[in-house]
């Protein structure tokens, strides 16, 4: 019975997250499931990329507060918070609420920082059109082998806090190394959110694909 429900969930979803798609492609909004740990680095991450993307917009997703709406705000770009209540994902639902609060005729490029969660994130599609895992390297470096799942649904992977880098045992090499046995789909991007290294690199990225 169990099972039965949860695959019930996520084939709703799926209708829901269909849904998502047709409406932002029908406005050409390109749209990035932004994922990964609490405190991965994901909102540092968003703020630093206001500054090299132009008509952008964010859906903020958290259990509670609207913190991190209130940091995109501040920047000037338009910012939906949804709080979760509890939840421990986004789901499609929730992102089409969110959908009806912007005007999509003034986005290009629209990011979806979902609830920090490298489990029940992953199994959730939003209708984006790419996804990208934040992994901090404050987080170690044992992660991608032992939460698979979401690196495997992952378009990019950024390595996030380099500047940590020598203050930490985190290996790149054996995150590398896991990612090309694991998730060798990934395209790897090596940030410092907080200062903008390398943040450039992906926003190009972004724009590429944007413009596929
Ligand atoms: N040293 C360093 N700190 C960073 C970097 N990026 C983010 N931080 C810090 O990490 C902490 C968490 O960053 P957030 O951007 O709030 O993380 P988040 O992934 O959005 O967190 P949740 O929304 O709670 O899941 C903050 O104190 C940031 O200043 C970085 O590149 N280097
Ligand atoms: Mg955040």
């Amino acid at each position: 019975m169990k099972i039965v429900a949860a695959k019930k969930i996520v084939a709703a979803n799926d209708a829901i997250a269909a849904g998502n798609r047709a409406r932002l492609r029908a406005a050409n909004v390109f749209t990035v499931n932004l994922l990964g740990s609490p405190g991965a680095g994901k909102t540092t991450l968003l703020e630093s990329l206001s500054a090299a993307c132009d008509r952008l917009a964010v859906i903020e997703g958290d259990l509670a507060t609207a913190r991190d709406a209130q940091r995109i705000e501040k920047l000037g770009v338009p910012v939906v918070q949804v709080n979760t209540g509890g939840g421990c994902h986004l789901d499609a639902n929730m992102v089409a609420s969110a959908l009806a609060a912007l005007e999509l005729d003034k986005v290009e490029l629209l990011f979806i920082e979902n609830v920090g969660n490298l489990v029940c994130t992953a199994g959730f599609d939003l209708g984006e059109d790419l996804r990208a895992v934040v992994l901090s390297v404050t987080e170690g470096d044992d992660k991608i082998a032992k939460y698979p799942p979401i690196f495997q649904r992952a378009d990019a992977v950024v390595f996030n806090k380099i500047d940590l880098l020598p203050h930490t045992d985190f290996s790149l090499d054996r995150a590398l190394a896991d990612l090309k046995r694991l998730a060798p789909q990934a395209e790897v991007f090596k940030v410092a959110a907080r200062t903008g290294d390398g943040v450039a690199a992906f926003a190009t990225r972004l724009r590429q694909r944007m413009e596929r």
